[in-house]
């Protein structure tokens, strides 16, 4: 049998049907209906959410979002994150600044935020990556200073909370992901979280193509609008999404411990004033230019384990983005993190028998 990375949650068919059958009454099917409403107001009543705008996946929401700020010019962003943060950028006319990440951890490192910020710049976007917050405080104290928006890529951070806040509640606005693979899914999705109730009434109206009424368009929207049957998908995850994160936590405790004791091996420790979601389980592995952790991986996919090297290659090192690189902004921080890391299966039905399995290959592996 195949171990992959993750493994969608899927809701209880039975649940899934109620919603099914009020579709099929009253024949809305899309542009905002009841179970679209629903779904904004029971997230926005989970995530502690002022005003949330749902989207047909995160990759449109981040397009629209920086569209509803108005952004300009050039965002400073991070290189290592998955392709579609950087993308949204570009697709969008504007310039993505790559800095470095942390020197332990896997996000912007605010610290290089000021050396990388011009007169073009009009805006920072972070990523909440593998939803581990980021430097929320001096991020926000260097927009304040320098007149910048802050847009967070929150794809991974669906429901944690750093000081008893919910992480989605920092900058201008958080966008998250409800993709198959992600820890809360619409099978696709996506959403934008934002304070600020004139930036939800332009978010939901560029996803709706600009369209004011029946005879007044005021702006150059796209479709970026989640239909009534991903809303049903999400209405009934929601019953049970509690337990699937707390499904994933004892998963990570088992990792833990089993990984303990392995020489080179290092686990994401969540702090005190963290509540995580466990979205992903990376490790790094100790090592020079990835050989090591590239041989554990090809050793897993071996014996039918489909680890993922999440976020390898950087998004720099890909050819279509190697002339955004900065020659006085150093990425070698998160060049390191590419080649350490490796993200093992970690999903709500995943049997403790399998989390040993895996540890065992890489306890091995390492050994070896
Ligand atoms: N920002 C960040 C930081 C992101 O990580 C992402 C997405 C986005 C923005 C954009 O969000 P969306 O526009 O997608 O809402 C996956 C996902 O496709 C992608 O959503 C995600 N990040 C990225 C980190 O991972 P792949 O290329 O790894 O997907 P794939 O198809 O190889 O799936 C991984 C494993 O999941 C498979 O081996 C098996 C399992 N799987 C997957 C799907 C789609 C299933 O069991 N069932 C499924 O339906 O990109």
């Amino acid at each position: 049998m195949k171990l992959m990375v993750t493994e969608p949650l899927l809701p209880d068919l039975s649940d899934f049907d109620k919603y099914l059958q009020r579709i099929w009454t009253n024949k809305i099917l899309t542009n905002g209906g009841p179970l679209h409403q629903e779904l904004e107001r029971e997230l926005a009543c989970l995530l502690d959410a002022k005003h949330i705008s749902l989207f047909a996946n995160a990759t449109l929401a981040l397009a629209v979002a920086q569209q509803a700020l108005g952004l300009t010019g050039e965002v400073i962003t991070t290189p290592y994150s998955f392709v579609g943060t950087a993308h949204t950028l570009v697709w969008n006319n504007l310039t993505p600044v790559f800095i470095d990440i942390e020197q332990s951890g896997f996000n912007m490192d605010a610290k290089k935020i000021k050396a990388a910020i011009t007169e073009k710049t009009s805006a920072i976007m972070p990523v909440h990556c593998y939803g581990m917050p980021c430097n929320v405080a001096e991020i926000q104290e260097i927009a304040d200073n320098y007149g910048l928006k802050v847009i967070y890529d929150a794809a991974h951070a669906f429901c944690v909370r750093n000081n008893g806040k919910m992480l989605t509640n920092h900058g201008d606005m958080s966008i998250l992901s409800f993709h198959a693979t992600k820890v809360f899914n619409t099978f696709e999705g996506g959403a934008v979280i934002c304070n600020d109730l004139r930036l939800k009434q332009q978010l939901d109206s560029l996803k709706n193509f600009g369209i004011y009424d029946e005879t007044t368009v005021t702006a150059i929207g796209i479709n970026g609008k989640m239909s009534e049957l991903h809303a049903a998908v999400g209405l009934a995850q929601l019953k049970n999404i509690k337990n699937a994160i707390a499904l994933r936590k004892s998963i990570y405790e088992s990792y833990a411990q089993l990984l303990s004791d392995v020489q080179g091996v290092t686990l994401i420790v969540p702090p005190a004033s963290l509540e995580w979601n466990y979205a992903y389980l990376p490790i790094l592995i100790d090592n020079s230019s990835g050989m090591l952790r590239n041989r554990l991986y090809e050793r897993l996919k071996t014996e039918n384990i489909y680890a993922r090297r999440y976020f390898y290659p950087l998004i720099t090192s890909h050819q279509i983005y190697s002339h955004y690189k900065r020659p006085n902004l150093k990425l070698e921080n998160a060049a390191n993190r590419a080649d350490e890391v490796l993200c093992l299966p970690i999903y709500p039905s995943l049997k403790e028998c399998d989390v040993k399995s895996v540890c065992r290959i890489v306890k091995d592996e390492l050994a070896g």
